[in-house]
């Protein structure tokens, strides 16, 4: 009998990150499974990021669409959206690590 093996926490966070993609990817049959339109980014954004879209103005999420999109062909790529994902969690863990400092004696 084969041993089943568990993924590791890293593993899973790795497949999570890959099926949220093409989950989202994947809504508009017009476009390419493979990459995010700026509709596909919105929905994205507006469902599983909204605590951070709520209180932004609008022309945030076209800055961050545009600012994303290095190659500048109107759509995210996998690549392009590790570093929206990768930038959030810099920027998570940069507020933690702040928060757990402790507080400096005057
Ligand atoms: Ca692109």
């Amino acid at each position: 009998m084969a041993k089943k093996i568990t993924p590791t926490e890293t593993e899973r966070c790795i497949e999570s990150m890959i099926a949220v993609f093409q989950k989202y990817a994947g809504r508009e049959i017009t476009n390419s499974r493979n990459t995010l339109s700026k509709t596909e980014f919105l929905a994205f954004m507006n469902t599983e990021l909204a605590s951070f879209t709520q209180n932004q103005d609008p022309g945030v999420l076209d800055r961050m669409m545009k600012k994303l999109d290095l190659n500048s062909d109107g759509q995210l790529d996998f690549q392009e959206f590790l570093n929206l994902i990768g930038g959030l969690a810099q920027a998570c863990h940069a507020s933690f690590t702040a928060a757990s400092q402790p507080v400096k004696k005057m």
